[in-house]
Parts: C-alpha cells; structure tokens; sequence
C-alpha cells in the first residue's frame, strides 16, 4: 500500500474490481482502515480512497488472501555499497512473492510493478513460486507491468500513461493486458519481461542523464556570466532539443536509484551513466560552495531552508537535496531551520521562521512559495540575503535582497 500500490488499489477497485490492499506495516493498515491516508497531496486520490474504503470494495488488511490476480508493488532500493557496487534490493519482491504462494491457484495471474533489474520477474518472482510447487505461464500466469506514474500527478498518469506489459509468455501477456484494459485508459503495448522491465530503467535513467547535462551547463553557465535557465529555455525552442531544469540535486525514490540498476548490468560499459550520477549527486556541495561563498562577504549566523520534498509540490523527502544541503550547512550556521509546507514537523508559520534569519535558501520550488511576500520577508530578516537554488524567485526579489543564483552567472 505504498506510493504506487495504494492509488494503484484504489483505481482498480472504483473501476469495480472487488480489492484486498496488503501492507506490512500495521500503522498503515489501521491508519487506511480508520480513513485517514498516508499520502498526502496527491489529486483526486482522497476522494477515491475514501469511496472505495467506504464501499470497502478496497478493504486493507496486513496479510494476503486468495484472488485471482496479485500485484506485487513493493519497494526496490539500493543497496548500500560503494558506487559502482550499489545493486538493487530485491529482498521485498523475493519476499513478496513467498508471502502470496501459499494463497496461489493454479490459474491465477502474478503481476510484478516494482522498478526491478531486467531478469527479475522470471528469476526472483518466477523461482519462489516455482518453489512453492508451480509450473510458471502453465499453473500461474507472470508479467511485469512496471508502474510510470509521476509523483504529485500519480492519478492521472496511472490511468493514462501507456502501459507496458511483459508476459513471461504469450498467454501472460494477453491475461494481463485483458486486466489492465479493464482500468487503464492508455495504450497498452505488449513485450517480453525483460523488455518492459529495461524500458522502465532507460525512462528514469534518460531523465538522470537529462538533468545532469542541465547541472552541468548550469555550472558553465554561472561561469561563462549566462542565465542558465533563459538560455535552456531558448535552447529547448528548438524542434528537437529538451534540456530540463538545474536545481541543487536530483531527489526522489526513482531517477536517483534507477540507473544504478542498469549500470549494475556492467559497469565498465556504463560510464556516462555512472558520470550522471556523481554530477547530480554533487549538486547539494555546489550549493554549499555558493553557500560559502556568500559567507565570505557576510556574517551568516542563522539560515532558513524552503523545501524539505525532493521536489515541487509533494510532500516526500526521500533523498531530497534540500535535506542534504540543510545536513552539509548545519556545521557552518548557529541555527538552521527547514520548511515544508506538504510535511509533517517542517510546515511551522513560515513568517514566523523567517524573523532574524540572515539568509534564506529556496530548495523546493513548491507553487505555495509564490505567496511569498520579498518585501515582508525582507522586512522580518536580519539580513536580506537569499539563495535560489531552481531559477524561482523573480526579479522582484531583487529590490528587496541580495539574491545568489545557482546556474546564473553575472556578467
Ligand atoms: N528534477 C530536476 N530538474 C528537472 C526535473 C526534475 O532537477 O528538470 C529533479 C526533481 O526536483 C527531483 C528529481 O529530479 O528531485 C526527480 O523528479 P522527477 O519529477 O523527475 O521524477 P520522480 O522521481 O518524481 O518520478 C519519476 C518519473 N519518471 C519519468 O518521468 C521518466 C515517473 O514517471 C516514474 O513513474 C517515477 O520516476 C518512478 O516511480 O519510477
């Protein structure tokens, strides 16, 4: 019942599907079962969640029934290592799938959603249920249908976004395009496991290698006394280039983690992706360089942080810059505060934070900071210093402060 499987349920079940929603974490179990949701800021999921739970046409529980079609939608991390040995954890989707066998019958249909290395779907999913006894694609039917849904969009993406199925063989395939048409609104394109499993990678890894080329020309840029931002933005006029944005790091569960399950594949063939990551990965240090450079001309004692999300109006921190860069500055600042208005225990009274602050970094370009008011913070600051870390803050911001920008170089 995580950030895909829960809305995931949730459409299926009001596309008339009757429901079970598995998850091992019993706080999430009594939280969805009292109504309340732990996914915050999502559109449209509120009020389906909370028809499906009332018709309990959803009903959530700790641990699998029978059905005839599972869904396995569980966490695939990183594993710790150093960077060329970091590996995918494919320990919740082994787990997973030993956890539905014994609720399996011959017919039923196992789908696996999870972002995996290609292979996993046979060779994880496919053995533990071989080992509990089945003929996989003759008893059980497998498929991978990997999830690309946007975060912060994820309702409409799961409904319209193409699909992409992969049947570890023909009759698969067909079984779980048949289920999916019954609730996808998007094309759905039929291949084999491995190739809907590696297709997925390629889209997050693209968008990683994209954002490095935009960190990189960022940096060029500040150096080169260019707006990096305008001169992307003229660039991408062009029919066929679209270089997206810089910021200070790329966050999140997916674009920061996906590519190493590629690169894992061989490393010594993937040296452009491997460059990708450590460009992006250096992007909180180059905020803290501009940080520092700031500090040399003015007495920096207490810094305010916009954003704890990893990224614009959502409310989740995993691997988020902003955290990052809060971590790095705390040794170089008497206090150090963070503000997210999408986060429990960061969503203080913004006005309130800003007062005898002397700088203040923008890390999240959440639409809720337009309201922000350059005259009045200035007002309530010690001293009127900001730091633009997304290309967000408009020039206004410059007749009240003196505004520092990453990927803006002065000419
Ligand atoms: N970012 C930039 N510059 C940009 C765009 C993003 O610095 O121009 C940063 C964001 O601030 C954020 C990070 O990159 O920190 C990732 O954000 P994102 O919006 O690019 O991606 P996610 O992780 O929220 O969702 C991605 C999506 N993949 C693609 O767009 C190819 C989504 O469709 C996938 O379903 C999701 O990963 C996933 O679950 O795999």
């Amino acid at each position: 019942m995580g950030y895909i499987g829960f809305p995931t349920a949730c459409l299926i079940a009001g596309a008339g599907h009757e429901v079970v929603g598995v998850d091992n974490n019993e706080e999430t179990v009594h939280l969805l079962n009292n109504g309340e949701l732990h996914i915050k800021n999502e559109k449209g999921l509120y009020e389906l969640a909370r028809e499906v739970l009332q018709k309990e046409t959803l009903r959530v529980k700790e641990k699998p029934e029978k059905a005839d079609i599972f869904i396995i939608a569980v966490p695939t991390p990183c594993r710790e290592g150093d960077e060329i040995a970091k590996r995918a954890d494919l320990s919740y989707v082994k787990k997973a799938a030993e956890d539905i066998a014994p609720f399996l019958e011959k017919g039923n249909l196992v789908i696996l959603e999870s972002t995996v290395p290609p292979g996993t779907t046979e060779e994880v999913v496919g053995k533990a249920l071989e080992r509990a006894g089945f003929k996989i694609g003759e008893d059980i039917f497998l498929a991978c249908a990997p999830e690309r849904g946007l975060p912060g969009n994820i309702m409409e993406e799961l409904l319209y976004n193409d699909r992409l199925i992969g049947g570890i063989n023909e009759e698969s395939g067909r079984k779980a395009r048949n289920f999916y048409a019954t609730f996808v609104k998007g094309p759905i394109y039929l291949c084999s496991a491995r190739t809907a499993e590696m297709a997925k990678l390629m889209e997050n890894t693209y968008r990683d290698v994209n954002i490095a080329l935009a960190n990189e020309l960022a940096l060029l840029a500040e150096k080169a006394g260019v707006n990096s931002y305008e001169a992307i933005e003229l660039a991408n006029n062009h029919p066929r280039v679209n270089i997206l944005k810089p910021g200070p790091g790329v966050g999140g569960h997916c674009i920061a983690e996906d590519p190493w399950f590629l690169i894992g594949i061989s490393p010594k063939d993937s040296p452009l992706l491997q460059m990708a990551r450590k460009i992006n990965s250096a992007m909180p240090h180059h905020v803290l360089g501009l940080f520092q450079g700031l500090q040399a001309g003015f007495e920096i004692e207490r810094v305010v942080i916009l954003g704890a999300s990893y990224k614009a109006n959502v409310g989740d921190t995993r691997n988020s810059p902003g955290l990052k860069v809060a971590e790095m500055l705390q040794v170089f600042c008497r206090e150090l505060v963070v503000h997210d208005p999408y986060i429990e225990g960061y969503d203080g009274e913004l006005l309130e934070l800003l007062r005898d602050k002397d700088l203040l970094i923008l890390a999240t370009d959440h639409e809720y900071y337009r309201e922000l008011n350059p005259k009045q913070a200035g007002e309530l600051m010690r001293n009127r210093l900001a730091m633009d870390t997304r290309g967000f803050l408009g020039s206004e911001w410059d007749e009240h402060f003196k505004v520092i920008r990453l990927g803006v170089g002065q000419a």
